[in-house]
């Protein structure tokens, strides 16, 4: 049942220890600027390109973005829908998502009920994903309406992520959202590890190596960032950040 990109993930997981991958929002990006971006990350060794943003809904400029990237990269690149609209036959995978702390049944199980026949036309790969919103939770909190958990009740974070691995789902990602002043702090990672054995993804609000390298130590598997690559334009700090991923995830 494991696709390729889902192989390339474990693969690359169990070579460096701990690998980033770069989000890029179709809303911020035109499909050259896209394009020169993702080159970059590739070029400083993220694992994947994924696509997605809260609330961006033109699947046309998003098939553009895509294909823009997919002629520029070799690593795979993986959407990370909002909602249907989020779907494009041009990637290689989707983050088969849930929201698991949503208080609206459409981002636990409707979305992907109206999504599922498209993605299976257009033979995208699906990587099932417990997806829970913690801590400021920002706009994917206020747009997937859910409760964000605090950082202080790390043990309701870590029930949420057992329940995913229960259900079967194969990733569970930690979303501070995007842009939050704090990311996921380290407490919450570690007891949300001892108790997964499925990779662990965090992301939102990391800038810096020191944060980085906080996630990578804690326990994340995969690190997510968005926000940098654009603000750093692909350059230096950028760089830092998924090098000292990967450095550190071999630690
Ligand atoms: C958001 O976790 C990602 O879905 C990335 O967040 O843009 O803050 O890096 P940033």
């Amino acid at each position: 049942m494991m696709g390729p990109v889902e192989k390339h993930l474990h693969y690359a997981i169990r070579n460096d220890g701990a690998i980033h991958l770069t989000l890029i929002d179709p809303e911020k990006v035109t499909p050259s600027s896209a394009s020169r971006l993702a080159s970059k990350a590739e070029e400083f060794k993220t694992a994947a390109i994924m696509v997605g943003g809260s609330t961006s809904t033109n699947t046309s400029h998003l098939d553009n973005i895509v294909k823009a990237i997919k002629r520029s990269v070799q690593i795979p690149v993986i959407l990370f829908p909002n909602n249907v609209t989020g779907i494009s036959k041009y990637a290689d995978a989707i983050w088969f998502m849930s929201l698991l702390n949503s208080v609206d049944p459409y981002f636990l199980i409707g979305a992907q009920v109206l999504g599922a026949p498209m993605i299976k036309k257009y033979k995208l790969e699906t990587l099932p994903l417990g997806y829970i919103i913690v801590g400021e939770g920002g706009t994917a909190g206020i747009v997937g309406r859910a409760v964000p958990i605090p950082y202080t009740k790390p043990e309701l974070v870590a029930v949420h992520a057992l329940a995913a691995q229960y259900f079967g789902m194969r990733f569970v990602y930690l979303e501070a959202g995007s842009g939050a002043s704090q990311p996921v702090p380290k407490l919450l990672i570690k007891t949300v590890k001892r108790v997964i054995e499925i990779p662990l993804i965090v992301g939102g609000g990391i800038r810096t190596c020191h944060q980085a390298e906080a996630a990578v130590t804690s326990g994340a598997d995969i690190v997510v960032t968005g926000n940098i690559i654009e603000e750093t334009g692909a350059k230096e700090g950028f760089r830092e950040v998924v090098t000292t991923v990967r450095d550190n995830g071999l630690v």
